[in-house]
């Protein structure tokens, strides 16, 4: 079988680990080729840092995109996370339509903030454009926060003061609303069905089921989890697995990330010491 191919469009910082850092060795050690397009290169990510250099590469997206058109390249996967400005919403939402073939699986990440507040360089417009964005994919992956956001929500209140977090039925019906229906996946991060766990809940638009996987909860603010559960759920999906099994492996890794991370008392704000682990991500 030829080796699957998968764009991937995404930040590129160069210190602490996230995004295209995360992407591309998940993606290449999970048997698909993933090709990037980079919406911004930084110096680091934005989360604990601050200083950081921000190279905004809106221009290139069309330019790179035209160029991959002329070369008739065809993708298995299309795969969408950070964005660098406003304009890159249609630029990406283009890219989609131009590219899609039809079992091109499309999973857009709808990245836009963590713990109730939007991270520093996304703007209201930005998030409310995320939302139109992400009505063009499969399969999408918010947290608790960009649940909110998409939903145009108020955080505290879809939290209902901390209740909703535990309580699995209200967990089975936000992913369900955030299918639009059942027309695309969710798989919503952050959702834990009990205190000391943490996981993902899985509304499934193939079966019209919601399902949660769980693991232990890591009580530390790790950074770039999010866009390793993102990278290995559409590695495993690519290669046929359920969205449920995906997102179990996606969460297990994750765990085990975590530990060792936190184990060896590593700066957090450097993203989870993934890199010792990928061999377990490796086909079966
Ligand atoms: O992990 C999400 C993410 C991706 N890219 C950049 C970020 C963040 C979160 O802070 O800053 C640049």
């Amino acid at each position: 079988m030829p080796t699957p191919r998968a764009a991937v469009i995404h930040d590129l910082s160069g210190f602490g680990r996230c995004s295209l850092t995360e992407v591309i060795p998940i993606l290449s050690v999970m048997g698909v080729q993933c090709c990037p397009l980079p919406t911004a290169f930084l110096s680091t990510h934005t989360g604990g840092f601050s200083g950081f250099t921000f190279l905004d590469l809106t221009e290139e997206l069309p330019r790179a995109a035209d160029h991959w058109k002329s070369l008739d390249l065809k993708f298995q996967a299309i795969y969408t996370g950070f964005l660098g400005s406003e304009r890159q919403i249609s630029i990406v939402a283009d890219f989609i339509r131009r590219f899609r073939g039809p079992d091109t699986l499309v999973v857009v990440d709808p990245v836009m903030g963590d713990d109730g507040k939007a991270y520093q360089t996304y703007t209201p417009a930005m998030c409310a454009g995320m939302e139109r964005l992400a009505k063009l994919a499969d399969v999408i992956t918010p947290n608790l926060t960009e649940a909110a956001f998409l939903l145009g929500r108020d955080y505290a209140a879809l939290l209902d003061g901390g209740r909703a977090l535990h309580d699995e039925a209200a967990l089975q019906e936000l992913a369900e609303e955030l299918s639009l229906g059942g027309k695309r996946s969710v798989a919503l991060t952050g959702a834990a069905l009990a205190p000391g766990q943490t996981g993902a809940m899985c509304f499934d638009a193939r079966t019209g089921k919601a399902e949660a996987v769980q693991t232990g909860f890591v009580a530390h603010p790790l950074h770039g989890t999010g866009d390793i559960f993102a990278s290995v759920l559409t590695g495993a999906l690519i290669r046929g697995d359920s969205l449920r099994d995906a997102a179990a492996l996606a969460v297990d890794f994750i765990h085990a990330c975590a530990l060792r991370t936190v184990e060896q008392n590593l700066p957090l704000r450097e993203g989870v010491d993934f890199e010792p682990l990928l061999g377990r991500l490796l086909p079966r």
